[in-house]
């Protein structure tokens, strides 16, 4: 059965692909599975309708038959789950896979977050010179414990895994913003991950949406 994601139908990051859609795209390209994506407004994101699927009222959602999930981390364990290619069979070896999505999600996102909110939404307060360094110090922490972790390794634990899909699209959100730089490790994950050809489909397909061009069929 064909599943179908939901994104925007007008991404705010213009076709950068940093909106959570694309975790699901990235993962559903990996495995081969092909899929269909329902678009949606920011008002119907916060419609009855989307509501029943999403109770936050945002994307990415996931409907296969009768399921339907939410949350991007949970949607692409599950992606992982049901094909062969984003977890090891190895029973150590993957909970050490579902580890770095944890790790991803809990440990690596949340000040990488508060930061690009802090830059999209706060910056006309008075207080946001202050605070800015503040926070892309966390940010700074978090890179360093990372970087010297990956060390010259290719990605997070042997083999990619969905815990490096989640770990470089979490990475993706400081493009631009110089931080990854003092880390040339993983400026080079970031870019091994961008350079896999299902990567580059997910992005192309996401990129046609803002573009006003998807593909048919
Ligand atoms: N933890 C959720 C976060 C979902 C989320 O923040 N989605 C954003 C797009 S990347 C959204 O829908 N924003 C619009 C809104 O919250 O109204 C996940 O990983 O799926």
């Amino acid at each position: 059965m064909t599943p179908t994601i939901t994104a925007f139908e007008r991404s705010p990051d213009r076709g950068r692909a940093l909106a959570r859609d694309m975790r699901v795209r990235w993962a559903l390209e990996e495995v081969g599975q092909p899929y269909e994506v329902r678009l949606l407004s920011f008002s119907e994101m916060k419609e009855s309708a989307h509501l029943k699927l999403h109770p936050f009222g945002q994307i990415p959602t996931y409907e296969e038959g009768d399921l339907a999930l939410f949350e991007s981390g949970a949607i692409v364990f599950h992606i992982a789950e049901q094909h062969a290619g984003l977890l090891p069979e190895d029973a150590s070896a993957r909970a050490r896979a579902i580890t770095w999505m944890f790790a991803a999600l809990n440990t690596v996102e949340p000040p990488i977050l508060d930061r690009g909110i802090a830059t999209l939404l706060e910056h006309d307060k008075t207080w946001y010179e202050e605070r800015l360094p503040i926070l892309e110090d966390r940010v700074r922490v978090r890179l360093g414990e990372l970087s010297t972790r990956l060390g010259d390794a290719d990605w997070l634990d042997d083999a990619f895994s969905a815990g490096d899909l989640l770990m470089v699209t979490v990475l993706r959100r400081l493009n631009g913003s110089g931080l990854l730089d003092r880390y040339p490790n993983l400026s080079a994950y970031v870019a091994r991950g961008e350079a896999r050809p299902a990567f580059k489909r997910a992005f192309d397909a996401q990129l046609a949406v803002f573009a006003g061009t998807p593909p048919t069929g």
